[in-house]
């Protein structure tokens, strides 16, 4: 149903986009591509992101024991939804349209305040760090996304091993991204804070299609400060469908 859904909104992406005149060019283009061509990401965009939190798609329980019920809750209801919150602030604030994409704002996050960045970040990559775990997930990638990470990384394991240290070394609070770039490119970066490879100001720019929360508010009740066992524990809901839509979105 979710995906019948995703497929009829993409199809009335391609017709409006067709019919408002716009360059074919766009379809098949990246966020990030797209971003950097100063162009407008429409609100109807595959994997737009809006100002608002969207409901959970689980339940807090759901992806235990790898992230406990309480961890999961005070995250979503608590902290992702403050920055939700902020950000609505922030775009009252800054005169920002909040019925357009936030891809718009993040790409080009250097114009506006601290404030914005923060909070658009930090909404940002909550409502995709939601939707890239699943309870009953994990295994490994197939398709058209695995055969990207081998040719990328070498194989599997030496992606995992990259995103496993970008996720234990980055210093203090931040995150560790899966990103794609140009031509289809898989890279691994982190961010500090809440930044992320949308944003104009990134170290390694491109389009994330999975992300990990290193925040100590993100494992610190369950694992304290055992980080590398909660980066362990990640690949055990990772949604690996939803990440292949993202990419195959983004090539
Ligand atoms: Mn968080």
């Amino acid at each position: 149903m979710k995906n019948e859904n995703k497929e009829i909104s993409r199809r009335s992406f391609v017709t409006n986009t067709a019919k408002a005149g716009l360059t074919i060019g766009l379809i098949g283009s990246s966020i990030a591509d797209l971003l950097a061509n100063g162009m407008e990401i429409p609100k109807n965009f595959p994997f737009s992101t809006g100002f608002s939190q969207n409901p959970l798609p689980y339940n807090y329980t759901a992806l235990e024991p790898h992230i406990d019920a309480r961890t999961m809750e005070i995250h979503y209801t608590k902290h992702a939804a403050a920055y939700a919150n902020n950000l609505k602030d922030a775009a009252k604030e800054e005169g920002v349209d909040t019925t357009k994409t936030l891809e718009n704002v993040l790409g080009n996050i250097s114009k506006y305040t601290p404030k914005m960045r923060n909070n658009g970040g930090g909404h940002y990559n909550h409502e995709l760090f939601w939707s890239i775990m699943a309870p009953n997930a994990g295994g490994k990638p197939e398709g058209k996304l695995m055969e990207a990470i081998t040719s990328s990384f070498g194989s599997y394991e030496a992606f995992v091993t990259q995103f496993e240290n970008a996720a234990k070394s980055r210093f203090g609070s931040g995150w560790a991204w899966l990103v794609v770039q140009s031509g289809g490119k898989l890279v691994v970066s982190s961010t500090p804070n809440q930044d992320n490879p949308l944003m104009d100001v990134a170290e390694v720019k491109g389009t994330p299609i999975l992300g990990l929360d290193v925040w100590e508010h993100a494992y610190y009740l369950h694992y304290q400060n055992r980080r590398p066992d909660y980066v362990t524990a990640f690949w055990n809901v990772v949604n690996w469908k939803a990440v292949a839509e993202r990419f195959q979105a983004a090539i």
